[in-house]
Formats: C-alpha cells, sequence, structure tokens
C-alpha cells in the first residue's frame, strides 16, 4: 500500500501527492459506506490499479491532527485569515465573524493585512492595532511593494497554512508572490460593487517548494460570500472574543448577556479596554446566536419524574422538524447545550 496526502478534491476523484508523483483516485466502497468524509490535507493509504498509469483506490484514511468545517481541511497547523486594507474596503464585523469561527474551532489565527500599497500608513496601524492589541498576530503585505513578504515566509515555513477570507482579498495572489511558478488564476474586484468575482473555485492545497524546505504546504480556498453563524448558541458566544474574557469576571451577574444589566463590566469598559467595534460586532452576532436557538427550540421543557428516586428531572424537547433532521448524537450535544445555558 502507498501513502499520500490528498491535495485536491473534484466531483468523485481524490488527487494525491505521493512523493511528489500524482495519482487520481476513487474512495473504496467500504469508505463511502461509512460516510467517512475525506479531506483535502488528509493522509490516505491507496493502491495503485495498475503499474502504468496513475490511477489508485483510496483504502484507508490516517488520524487527523485536527479538522476545519469552514473551508473543510484537515491536518493543518495554522489559518490566516486574510484582509483587504482596500478594495474591497475593510470591515471590521467580517473580520470579527472570522476570528469568532476560529477561537470556535480552535484554530489559531494569523491575520495578514493585504494591499498596504492602497491605504495610508497612519489608517493601516489604527485598524491593524486594534487586533495586534487583543493579542492576535498580524503581518501587514502588498503584492505591488513586496511589504511583509520576507516575515510572511518566515511564518509559514514547514508548516501547512490554510487560507481564509472573502473574495477579492489577494489569496491567490500572495500564493502567487510566494511561489511564481504557480500561476493561479486571480481577477480583479469589482468597481461596481467593491466585490471579488469568486475567482478560485475550488480549495486545493500547493507545496510553496521553498528554497529550504518541502514542506511548506498552503491551502488555497474559494472566498466565502458571507460565514453565517449557524452553530453558536448565545452563552457560548462571549467566550469567543478572547479579550472580554479578563473583564467579565466582573460582570455583576454570572449569566450576563452583557447587553443591558446593570454592573455589567463589559459594557464599562467598551470605549477604552474594548472596542466599540468589537462590542457591536459582539451585539450582531449575539442576536444571530439567539435566532439560531430560537430555531433549535420549538417546545421547550419537558417535566418527567424518575419513579425509582422519586425526583423530577427537566429535560429540553427539540422540535419535530430537528428531530427528523438530526442525527440522534447531534441531538444529544444541542441538547446538552441548551440545558446547560438554561441550566437546568
Ligand atoms: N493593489 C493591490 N492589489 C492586490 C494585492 N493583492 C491582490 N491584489 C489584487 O486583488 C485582486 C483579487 O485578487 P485574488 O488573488 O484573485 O483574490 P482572492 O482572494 O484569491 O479571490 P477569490 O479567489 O475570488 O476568493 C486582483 O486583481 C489582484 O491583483 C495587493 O497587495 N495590492
Ligand atoms: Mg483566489
Ligand atoms: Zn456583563
Amino acid at each position: 500500500m502507498e501513502k499520500g496526502k490528498v491535495f485536491k478534491i473534484h466531483s468523485d476523484f481524490y488527487y494525491i501527492d505521493s512523493n511528489a508523483n500524482i495519482f487520481e483516485c476513487k474512495l473504496k466502497e467500504v469508505i463511502k459506506k461509512q460516510k467517512q468524509n475525506v479531506l483535502v490535507g488528509d493522509n490516505v493509504f491507496f493502491k495503485k490499479i495498475s503499474q502504468t498509469n496513475n490511477q489508485g483506490i483510496i483504502y484507508k484514511v490516517a488520524d487527523r491532527i485536527n479538522e476545519l468545517t469552514r473551508p473543510k481541511v484537515s491536518n493543518i497547523n495554522q489559518a490566516m485569515l486574510v484582509i483587504a486594507l482596500k478594495e474591497p474596503n475593510l470591515s471590521h464585523i467580517q473580520i470579527n465573524r472570522f476570528l469568532c469561527f476560529f477561537e470556535y474551532s480552535k484554530i489559531k489565527p494569523l491575520i495578514c493585512f493585504n494591499k498596504s500599497d492602497l491605504c495610508e500608513e497612519n489608517e493601516i496601524e489604527k485598524n491593524v492595532n486594534i487586533y495586534k492589541n487583543i493579542g492576535y498576530e498580524t503581518i501587514i503585505t502588498s503584492i505591488k511593494t513586496g511589504e511583509g513578504f520576507c516575515e510572511l515566509k518566515n511564518k509559514l515555513i514547514n508548516k501547512t497554512t490554510v487560507l481564509s477570507g472573502v473574495s477579492g482579498v489577494g489569496k491567490s495572489s500572495i500564493i502567487n508572490k510566494l511561489n511564481s511558478q504557480l500561476m493561479l488564476k486571480t481577477n480583479k474586484v469589482s468597481k461596481k460593487n467593491d466585490k471579488g468575482t469568486h475567482t478560485t473555485r475550488h480549495l486545493q492545497m500547493y507545496n510553496l517548494n521553498f528554497e529550504n524546505s518541502n514542506e511548506t504546504f498552503i491551502i488555497d480556498t474559494p472566498g466565502f460570500s458571507y460565514l453565517s453563524f449557524d452553530f453558536i448558541l448565545p452563552n457560548e458566544l462571549d467566550s469567543l472574543f478572547i479579550e472580554f474574557n479578563q473583564y467579565k469576571k466582573m460582570c455583576k451577574y454570572n449569566n450576563c448577556t452583557h447587553t443591558n444589566e446593570q454592573y455589567c463590566n463589559i459594557i464599562n469598559n467598551v470605549g477604552c479596554n474594548i472596542e466599540v467595534s468589537r462590542y457591536e460586532s459582539y451585539l450582531s452576532f449575539l442576536n444571530e446566536a439567539k435566532k439560531y436557538k430560537d430555531k433549535l427550540t420549538y417546545s421547550g421543557n419537558k417535566v418527567e419524574l424518575n419513579y425509582k428516586t422519586n425526583q423530577q428531572k427537566t429535560y429540553v424537547k427539540i422540535s419535530e422538524k430537528k428531530r427528523i433532521d438530526s442525527r440522534r448524537l447531534q441531538k444529544q450535544k444541542i441538547k446538552n447545550k441548551i440545558e446547560e445555558e438554561n441550566e437546568i
């Protein structure tokens, strides 16, 4: 059996790099039956169909170090969130959306502020410092002037990095600048609506072939148009704003939502220790999280008596629709979350 890494997936075909040889593989029936996802980044075991061509069958997926759901990749060392300082215009709420998602996924992001050639220095600093002060690793780059690329190479070397960010921010252009042989397709941002044109259509992993490392991988991804929060519950949200943690301990109420409670230490710190744009994003995401929770819970709580202990226990009832939609395990997870939230 041969070993290799999945670097591209196209419909039913999995493209594998095995010691710089490329194989086009299909999945063995048993993997399909188990409904096991094979992701870009997976290390797999496969058998060649014949000695003469480069086709094979994947038999087994090796254990993963980690996996990310959006984009769907595995075995990554870091995620680099690419932001354009201009074209498309920088949006803090959008940055915070991605940051919350990475916190939720327990993946440490590196934030790359690209297109520095289009922006004044003091404006760049003002924007970047918001995230630097929170503790995020940041880097400023331009593919036009080459700013930041030495530093960037040092941050990428010997790692597998997945790029993330909306369309048009320069993800593919950055990869081309790191290795001019790759020649990935890029496209202008639309002047009409200040949006990218979704040029990259598929996830693909590339070896950057740095002079001093042949183990530096980068994954180009299609830019999301919108990352919606249909997975976070209200009580989980404040911990995803990592700078809130040190202040929320001093809120008067343990279950403070930091919205209109008296003696809320988060609200007290907005405008000094907590950036206004961060707090505004929090409020906006909280609304989305509440809507998500409402969608999950229609039927309220159910009280059952345990005849042995003669004690009552309260359960959360999930709506009928959700019951059909989700598998047993998922249901249990959701129930646990809500019961925790309602302190049942
Ligand atoms: N001025 C300037 N333009 C840049 C820079 N980086 C990228 N661009 C331009 O931005 C446009 C979009 O770049 P892409 O690399 O296609 O963006 P992308 O993030 O890959 O977009 P999708 O594939 O649609 O997700 C192209 O016209 C690039 O030339 C930069 O540092 N400065
Ligand atoms: Mg692209
Ligand atoms: Zn509070």
